[in-house]
C-alpha cells in the first residue's frame, strides 16, 4: 500500500516525502503540521525541480499552494503569495474547474502545477503524494 515516507535534506531545509500518501489536502496538511512542518511551498525553480525529481514515482504531489481564502489569490502556507514569486502553472491552469479547485498539486512528470479539488485523494494515475517542509 502506502510506501514509507522518507526524510530528505535539500538546501538548508529538511523535507519528508510521502509517495502515494492518498490523503486529501487538509489531511496531508494536518499530517505535516503534526510533525512540526507544513506542506511544501515552492519558492524557486531549483526547489521545484528537486521536488518533482525527488518524488518522481509520486504522480501528483500536494503543495501548500491554495486559494481557499479568496478565489484566484494563490498563497503558499509559508506566508508568501504565488503571484509574487516563482510559479510554474501548467498551460490553462489554474482554471478552478468543475465545482471549484482550490489546492495546488505538482506533477512529478512535467514539474508543472495544477489546481484540483482539495478533497481529492486520488488524481491521474494514483493516490496523491505529499511533501512536508520543515523550518
Ligand atoms: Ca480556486
Ligand atoms: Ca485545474
Amino acid at each position: 500500500m502506502t510506501p514509507a515516507c522518507r526524510q530528505v535534506a535539500f538546501g538548508s531545509k529538511m523535507y519528508l516525502s510521502c509517495p502515494h500518501a492518498g490523503r486529501d489536502w487538509f489531511a496531508a496538511r494536518a499530517y505535516c503540521q503534526g510533525l512540526g512542518g507544513e506542506l511544501i511551498s515552492i519558492n524557486t525553480e531549483v526547489e521545484n525541480v528537486w521536488a518533482y525529481t525527488e518524488d518522481i514515482e509520486g504522480g501528483s504531489i500536494w503543495t501548500s499552494g491554495n486559494d481557499l481564502e479568496a478565489e484566484g489569490v494563490w498563497r503558499w502556507m509559508d506566508g508568501t503569495y504565488v503571484n509574487e514569486g516563482y510559479r510554474n502553472w501548467a498551460a490553462t491552469q489554474p482554471n478552478n474547474a468543475l465545482a471549484g479547485e482550490d489546492c495546488a498539486v505538482l506533477h512529478s512528470g512535467a514539474g508543472d502545477w495544477n489546481d484540483i479539488a482539495c478533497g481529492e485523494t486520488m488524481f491521474g494515475t494514483g493516490p496523491i503524494s505529499l511533501i512536508c517542509e520543515f523550518p
